[in-house]
């Protein structure tokens, strides 16, 4: 064969094919980036006003009231068109501006589209305004760290995931010093508004900020971001007044996507059990979306395990006539238990294999976890307080961390006196695994929310599971159930009679489609045994190879692959739902700092119906917030919203339970969501939880 010419790779690299395939801007950003999200009725008007909405009510916590005077009175606004305004409002809509917007937390795909529409929003109202962006989250306003934003750059992000653009951060405005130089860069900059996209958090930082500068004249305006889904916005009457944050809708899609790839690699290969943790730092939002996506065999939901009652023992405590405290909301080890029945039960009809779907933030809803990470909280925030110093670089490794744990208890024990650790919680967790240990020690963020994410939740989980699948083996138990057809087939062609060994061997041989080992038979040795005792076969003889075989196959062997869904989620381009929420969110943005509010958070009403229903709206910040634990101690926060075990998309999810985990013979009951669609027709224009959720108002 005569030899190939091989091109320079000068001539290579300015290949016209090449240099096209190898473009980083292809076909598909293009058509991304050129989309206009449609937008909601109300603003199709060249202005819009605010209208004072009196029906909705919050039950106002009196910290809040306290420490959020000027704003906490807010109420909601719904964002109305002005057809004919009279001058002074045009003069004050079209006015000129400086607007700051940051990006705080995690990312959140659709977060460039609340950019987008706040900056289109506000050069249209008025060319002249000037948008700063802030850089790498609260530290860009601290550090008075922000670029100009111009419509080449926004042009650039439009559509597209991510916060590239103007990246973020997570600091926390928690300090007097923060919050001055966070003023004094309002000041420096001239701001007339401040927008902060974020999650609870950062719409508490937002509420903060509003508060402090409204001597200042600079509106601040929060945008409910985050994945998790946990800012839904419903009035003390439980009318929804915000369904979802942003970027839900696309992480679920991604994540159902993958988890349904699972499914079907799964399957077909019938060896693995795959374990998805999917993010979502405390509520199951996202594990409920991914089950209702692609319906895994086993989905945990954390609200749902916090709720659990352990009727057996509660019953048994009344006939003793007390109450067992502990019957309420569920162990580790029984959770560990749960998931090994359902395990068990698929291998008995065969299914060696299946997909798992843990919540992230499973572990604060199981009590004893729960019971560490709140004193480990206390102790390190005392520690640091008592000492002013940092208890992690104090104690940098694990053994020196547990050592001032032992510390503690054995003060407990020797003084008699009260402490927070005692002998009996040094104990228990000396009993976790080292690197369980070292995950609750960890250093907890800006916030003081325990950071789930880098805790091997799923390892301590199925560490668990495994431990109890080897009991369950040598009690015999566990066992892969075997096709009647493919047993009478493999003993027939060595000439035995399946009849006889069936009854000797299986604990369903009269009537079971898929048999079952007895279980009494755990190892060659009882297998020889029983066929001894039934008198199939003498001691001196060998095992019939085709029983041999058969035994072999009903051995289970767990074999697990883990997987993390989260990062990737977040950085998904945003689904169409998300693009055009977001883009709208901007635009709503605008709206509320065009007509003079603050301590607002920009939402859309309605996201559960057809588009041509959303209605953008203010949410007053301060009444939503409550107290809550962080870094050992009571603050005032918004209030996350974790998932109602009473709501239809639950209750749907527990009804399909038996169904999804398929413990029969046949087929599973897996589903496709496909991938995200940005073009063309695509049945999923809304997360499945709302719809569900909403059929019930
Ligand atoms: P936000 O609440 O800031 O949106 O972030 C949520 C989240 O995506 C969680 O699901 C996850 O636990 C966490 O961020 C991970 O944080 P980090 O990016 O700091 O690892």
């Amino acid at each position: 064969m005569p030899a190939k010419k091989t091109i320079s790779e000068e001539k290579l690299l300015t290949n016209e094919k090449i240099r096209e395939a190898t473009d980083s801007v292809n076909h598909e950003l293009l058509e991304r980036r050129s989309y206009r999200p449609p937008l909601c009725k109300v603003f199709k008007s060249s202005y819009t006003a605010l209208a004072e909405d009196d029906r909705y009510r919050f039950v106002i916590d009196h910290e809040a009231r306290k420490k959020l005077p000027h704003i906490i009175q807010n109420k909601v606004q719904r964002v109305v068109p002005v057809e004919s305004p009279d001058q002074a409002f045009t003069f004050a809509y079209t006015q000129k501006r400086n607007i700051g917007i940051v990006f705080s937390g995690g990312p959140a795909p659709g977060g460039h589209n609340v950019i987008a529409g706040l900056y289109d929003a506000a050069k249209k109202a008025c060319p002249d305004t000037r948008v700063y962006g802030f850089l790498i989250g609260p530290d860009g306003i601290i550090e008075n760290e922000a670029i100009e934003l111009s419509d080449e750059r926004v042009d650039q992000y439009r559509n597209l995931g991510g916060f590239t653009m103007i990246k973020t951060g997570r600091t926390k405005i928690d300090s007097k010093q923060k919050m001055a130089h966070a003023k004094e860069t309002c000041k420096q900059l001239n701001l007339d508004a401040l927008v902060i996209v974020g999650g609870d958090d950062s719409n508490t930082n937002a509420a903060f900020l509003a508060e402090e500068m409204i001597g200042m004249g600079v509106q601040v305006i929060g945008v409910p971001k985050t994945i998790d889904g946990d800012i839904q916005v419903r009035d003390a009457d439980g009318r929804v007044l915000c369904a979802v944050s942003f970027g839900f809708h696309t992480a679920a899609r991604a994540f159902g996507l993958s988890v349904s790839n699972l499914c079907t690699d799964s399957s077909s290969d019938v060896k693995y059990w795959h374990i998805c943790k999917v993010m979502g730092r405390v509520a199951s939002h996202l594990a409920l979306e991914v089950a209702l996506q692609s319906h895994p065999n086993m989905t945990l939901i954390g609200e749902d395990l916090a709720d659990y009652v352990d009727q057996k023992r509660l019953e048994k405590a009344k006939k003793e006539g007390g109450t067992d405290y502990n019957s309420y909301g569920m162990t580790l080890r029984h959770l560990s238990r749960v998931i090994c029945d359902g395990i068990v039960r698929r291998a008995d009809v065969g299914k060696n294999y299946g997909v798992i779907v843990i919540p992230e933030g499973v572990l604060e809803f199981i009590n004893e976890i729960q019971v560490f990470i709140i004193k480990l909280n206390t102790i390190i925030a005392e520690y640091n307080q008592t000492h002013d110093t940092d208890f992690h670089s104090d104690f940098p490794q694990l053994e020196d961390k547990l050592e001032y744990l032992r510390r503690m208890a054995r003060r407990s024990r020797e003084d008699a006196a009260f402490t927070i650790w005692n002998t009996r919680d040094d104990e228990l967790f000396n009993d976790i695994p080292a690197f369980f240990q070292e995950g609750l020690l960890m250093e907890r963020d800006s916030h003081g929310n325990f950071q789930f994410s880098q805790v091997e939740t799923d390892k301590v989980l199925m560490g668990m599971v495994k431990d109890y699948l080897d009991i369950l083996y040598e009690e015999g138990f566990y066992k892969i159930g075997i096709a009647r057809t493919y047993f009478v087939k493999t003993l027939k062609k060595e000439g035995l009679d399946p009849e006889l060994y069936g009854r000797c061997l299986f604990k369903n041989y009269k009537n079971g489609e898929m048999l079952i080992i007895k279980p009494t038979i755990i190892s060659v040795k009882t297998l020889k045994q029983e066929l001894a005792k039934s008198g199939i076969l003498s001691e001196d003889k060998d095992i019939p190879a085709a029983v041999l075989k058969i035994f072999t196959y009903s051995i289970p062997k767990l074999k697990t692959q883990t997987h993390f869904f989260g990062y990737d989620g977040r950085g998904n381009d945003p689904t169409r739902f998300d693009c055009i929420y977001t883009y709208n969110l901007g635009l709503t943005a605008f709206s509320l700092i065009a007509d003079g509010v603050t301590g607002q958070m920009a939402a859309i009403k309605n996201l559960e119906k057809e588009f041509s229903q959303w209605e953008p709206i203010g949410i007053p910040i301060a009444p939503l917030m409550h107290l809550e634990e962080r870094k050992g101690r009571l603050e005032l926060v918004l209030e996350k919203s974790l998932v109602d075990v009473n709501s239809a998309s639950f209750r749907v999810v527990k009804a399909f339970r038996e169904k999804w985990l398929a413990a029969v013979p046949g087929d599973d009951d897996y589903r496709r969501p496909g991938p995200i669609r940005f073009t063309g027709k695509s049945v999923e224009e809304r997360p499945i939880t709302l719809v569900l959720n909403a059929l019930e108002g």
